[in-house]
């Protein structure tokens, strides 16, 4: 379908301001495993401190990256499979305040005025500009979703026989549980953390805005995940050579998603008082839950595989494995796609051991979690954009891909960086290793009295997984804006590869509409959560905060006396 020029302009900002930013998102990634590992025994670099380069680095790659990707993407399958564009003041106005947030943001957090990480709520206190920004993204990323409920009402009003196509349904369960997601999150940042930062409100309630964060947090990552699974469902089984097994298995898979994937943000405070035990255990059983359509998922792709591998001519059991299209040069994609599912395969293990609420207490706040959650966002979610965005750039601006054996090996680089830095940090947090730390200045620092060599080894094969990482996203950079570089061959047109079903399948009532999903995901979110918010005003009150946006630690022990905030030691030799 060819497409006009104002939409390809939003679509390639969608893709190139994203991926610019990523060079710093990258960036304070490898520095965080080189400040953990010792090598550097001081808190910043180059004037970005360690919290600032932290807050960066989740916000760019977890909030931006993937909030402008999952709008691409939406606008890209929309506009394929209804045959449509969205409408132009939807797409404009929402390209137009995402750019607008994403910029506030990282104005801040560059002027080192938004060091509260990724997760943003109090006591850490950012710019109101920040929290402003942040919320200015996420609505414009709603008026995207607005623009293409319209087309595909007009869609269906001429196709009244025709199911909603499963990428249709995978991205509009994608945005309506993001809409409801992120509600929470958008009264938090505007009534609550605004005022606070404009210092219009002198007192904050933390658990609260704990609360609100991780209401929305939980989703975020299924917000993440589900672009990918959309790809992995109609995409992958084509590329493969193959089809997919089952389209009413993904359809089942991603209205589970749609009525799972809030409540159970509270496995994110399984160790605060808030909650009464009933809710945690209740939560635990939920988040078993939210683990089943990703093994449907397991199933379903890998029955596609499977087949796939079975019509390029495999034997046995397990041959297929060996007969898919791994390195081809004209199916880059592949790579991509097939190196996210095996970083999965240990990034879905890993969180339903944080699912169990006994184990958690042995996990929460270590190194385990980010050795989870880069097993899964810097699994599948970031090699789908990476692979996607390559795909989508090189058909919407008519340029060939350039360097196409660098784009085929890439992925397998990084899934082995992935694999190094996961390993490290996760049995380092097994071992106690805290996240969020900048271990170089003590743990790490042999001449520290904290010194723990127990945590050097494991630091270490995390720096090495970062340095890999490092190493793949340079040659990313240089593919992408190489390619950008290039020259205009070929006519833009908005194109997918598009995966047949295997079967003709049944059409089943219950998988074909939203609308019961949606008012059970509601009902299940205030199931879960009233209790929580009764417990929250009844047991909680706001309270004057005394931390500052620099290491609020330092600040206490400055209060105490002890130790400063230059990058001196900061501990009671007591
Ligand atoms: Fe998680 C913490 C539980 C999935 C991201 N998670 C996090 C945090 C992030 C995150 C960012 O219960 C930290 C937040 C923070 O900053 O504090 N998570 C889960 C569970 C799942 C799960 C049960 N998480 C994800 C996904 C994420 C993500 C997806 C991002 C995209 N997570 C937790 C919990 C915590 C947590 C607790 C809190 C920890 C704490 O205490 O702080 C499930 O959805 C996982 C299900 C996945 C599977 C895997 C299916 C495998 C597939 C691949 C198949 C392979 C094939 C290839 C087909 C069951 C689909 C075969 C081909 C061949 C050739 C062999």
């Amino acid at each position: 379908m060819k497409i006009s020029n104002s939409f390809k302009l939003v679509i390639l900002t969608g893709l190139i301001m994203p991926m610019t930013l990523f060079i710093l998102g990258a960036y304070n990634g490898v520095m965080q495993t080189i400040y953990r590992a010792g090598i550097l025994h001081q808190s910043s670099v180059a004037g970005i401190n360690y919290y600032q380069g932290l807050t960066m680095h989740g916000v760019i790659n977890a909030i931006v990256l993937t909030t402008f990707f999952a709008v691409v993407f939406g606008h890209i399958t929309l506009s394929y499979y209804l045959k449509r564009e969205p409408p132009k003041l939807s797409y404009q106005i929402s390209m137009a305040l995402m750019v607008l947030g994403t910029s506030l943001d990282i104005i801040t957090m560059i002027a080192g005025k938004a060091q509260a990480l990724y997760t943003f709520y109090a006591p850490l206190k950012a710019s109101a500009l920040f929290y402003m920004g942040t919320a200015i993204l996420i609505v414009g990323s709603w008026i995207a979703f607005f623009g293409w409920i319209k087309i595909y009402l007009e869609w269906k009003m001429e196709n009244l026989e025709k199911k909603m196509p499963l990428a249709i349904l995978g991205t509009f369960v994608n945005f309506s549980m993001w809409f409801i997601a992120t509600l929470p999150v958008a009264y938090e940042t505007i009534i609550i953390l605004t005022p606070w930062s404009l210092g219009w409100t002198h007192s904050i309630n933390i658990p609260l805005t704990r609360m609100l964060f991780w209401m929305f947090g939980h989703p975020l990552v299924y917000f993440w995940l589900l672009p990918a699974y959309v790809a992995y469902y109609t995409i992958l089984p084509k590329i493969a050579g193959g089809k997919l097994y089952s389209g009413n298995a993904g359809r089942l898979a991603f209205l589970l998603f749609l009525i799972l994937s809030a409540p159970v943000g509270v496995h994110h405070q399984f160790s605060e008082p808030v909650f009464t035990p009933g809710t945690k255990l209740w939560v635990s059983i939920l988040t078993y839950g939210v683990a089943l359509p990703s093994f449907m998922t397991a199933f379903t792709v890998g029955a596609s595989l499977e087949y796939a591998g079975k019509k390029r001519g495999s034997k046995g059991l397990l041959g297929w494995m060996l007969k898919l299209p791994y390195f081809k040069i004209d199916n880059y994609l592949f790579g991509y796609f097939i190196c996210g599912l095996f970083l999965f395969i240990f990034g879905g293990v890993s969180g339903i051991v944080n699912a169990s609420y006994s184990l958690n207490q042995l996990v929460h706040n270590t190194d385990w979690v980010p050795g989870h959650f880069h097993m899964t966002v810097a699994g599948p979610v970031l090699l789908v954009i990476l692979g996607m965005s390559l795909y989508i750039y090189s058909s919407i601006s008519g340029k060939e891909i350039k360097f196409k054996t660098l784009a085929v090996i890439i992925p397998y680089i990084w899934m082995v960086g992935v694999a190094f830095l996961s390993h490290g940090l996760m049995s380092g947090g097994l071992m106690g290793e805290p996240r969020r730390t900048n271990l170089g200045l003590s743990y790490t620092n042999p001449d520290h009295p904290l010194f723990n060599k127990l945590w050097v080894p494991t630091t270490t094969i995390t720096l090495i997984g970062g340095l890999i990482m490092g190493i793949a996203s340079i040659l990313y950079f240089f593919l992408f804006f190489s390619t950008i570089a290039g020259k205009k061959v070929n006519e833009s047109i908005i194109i997918l590869p598009e995966s047949e079903e295997l079967h003709e399948e049944k059409k089943i009532p219950l998988l074909l509409d939203m609308r019961p999903w949606l008012a059970l995901s509601v009902i299940l979110i205030l199931f879960t959560y009233v209790p929580g918010l009764i417990s929250v005003f009844k047991y909680s009150k706001s309270v004057s905060s005394q931390y500052q946006p620099d290491n609020p630690q330092n600040l206490i022990l400055e209060k105490k006396g002890i130790g400063n905030k230059n990058g001196k030691p900061e501990y009671d030799e007591n």
